[in-house]
């Protein structure tokens, strides 16, 4: 039987009506109101990896076909599609952050923070945990900071397996820390002032450096009495949530001084709690941290801080699992804490 032929000029108007439909339809859904710059994207299939490592491995392997992973390049672009195709696999969804930034050579460049969290829980008690995605140029940047970034992408994926979550735990992948000011977080978190949900963070924990080839084993130090810093209340609390897994471990750690380092700035000259792992850059390794986390005392830290030599030749695969590990525990009890307890982590923090 012969079919019908539809004329070929119709069946162009139909097509082209369908495309300009779709768009729209993908316009209207990827824009929150509010118009805060949040995009949900379109994400590819990914096999799914289930080790930091792992996801280092494909960083790297992004580094070496793209160069680095500088804020608004298409290293960084590949790599975000990765984390994204990597959270889609672990059944979350990813939104971009966008905002624009001035670059080291004064360019106005767009780029943008990945936001992802899990379903169900409590919002306004979320936990964020953050690390920044991009590094900077000239670098494959594996342990500044694809190991942040590799790390939270393997808890991620540990916590949506671990089932469901009394608070909130909102992921991000930040954009541009390589950058003066740290644009990604502020950002972020200047959009939560103005949008009046500052209250709704309960603490915030950053990743940035934690597979140091001559690694220690660093907590920001809650105590530290540098008058320049706002140390907000309730940071001590969730130092111990690492302390404590770290002693149940017999792990030694020490601490390091946080001021003006890294994203976790914007949260807490806002008050919010804060707390990160750190594994060392190039400052020197003394001779009681080689007694205390082996390595070689006097030599740096990481002596390819912000070098091309940051690959994955150069990071230690051990203290990446250490921290993944450290980082999990974390995330599972302040996810389950709600800070109703005398125990609770949560209770000297930005919630009472
Ligand atoms: N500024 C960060 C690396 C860094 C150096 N010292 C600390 C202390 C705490 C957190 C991070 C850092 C960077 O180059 O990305
Ligand atoms: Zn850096
Ligand atoms: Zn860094």
């Amino acid at each position: 039987m012969r079919r019908r032929r539809i004329p070929r000029t119709l069946l162009a108007i139909g097509a082209l009506g369908i495309v300009a439909l779709l768009t729209a339809l993908i316009l209207l859904a990827g824009d929150r109101p509010g118009g805060s710059g949040m995009r949900t994207e379109e994400v590819a299939p990914q096999a799914q990896v289930t080790s930091a490592y792992g996801h280092l491995e494909e960083f790297q392997a992004l580094a070496d076909e793209h160069g680095d992973r500088a804020a608004g390049t298409s290293g960084h672009e590949a790599a975000a599609e990765y984390v994204e195709g990597q959270l889609a696999r672990a059944g979350y969804e990813t939104t971009r952050q966008y905002f624009t930034v001035e670059t080291w050579d004064e360019e106005e460049i767009e780029t943008f923070t990945i936001l992802a969290e899990t379903k169900g829980g409590n919002d306004d008690n979320v936990i964020m945990l953050g690390a920044h995605l991009d590094g900077v140029p000239g670098s494959p940047a594996i342990n500044d900071n694809a190991s942040g970034a590799a790390a939270l992408l393997e808890v991620a994926r540990r916590l949506a397996q671990q089932g469901s979550v009394e608070n909130t735990v909102r992921f991000a992948w930040w954009g541009a820390e390589e950058y003066r000011g740290f644009p990604g977080s502020s950002h972020y978190v200047e959009q939560l002032d103005e949008d009046d949900e500052l209250e709704t963070i309960a603490a915030y924990l950053n990743f940035d450096m934690v597979a140091s080839p001559n690694a220690v084993v660093a907590l920001y130090d809650a105590r530290d009495d540098d008058s320049r810093l706002n140390v907000p209340e309730g940071s001590m609390d969730l130092m111990e949530v690492f302390t404590d897994y770290f002693d149940s471990r017999d792990q030694p750690w020490i601490t390091t001084s946080w001021n003006y380092e890294s994203d976790q700035v914007a949260f807490a000259e806002t008050d919010i709690p804060v707390a990160g792992l750190f594994s060392g850059s190039n400052e020197r390794k003394s001779s009681r941290e080689a007694r205390l986390f082996g390595g070689e005392g006097g030599a740096p830290r990481d002596p390819n801080y912000h070098q091309p030599g940051d690959d994955l030749d150069n990071v230690d695969p051990d203290t990446l699992d250490l921290m993944t590990d450290a980082i999990t525990h974390a995330a599972t009890r302040l996810a389950q804490d709600g800070g109703t307890q005398g125990s609770s982590a949560l209770d000297s923090g930005a919630q009472d």
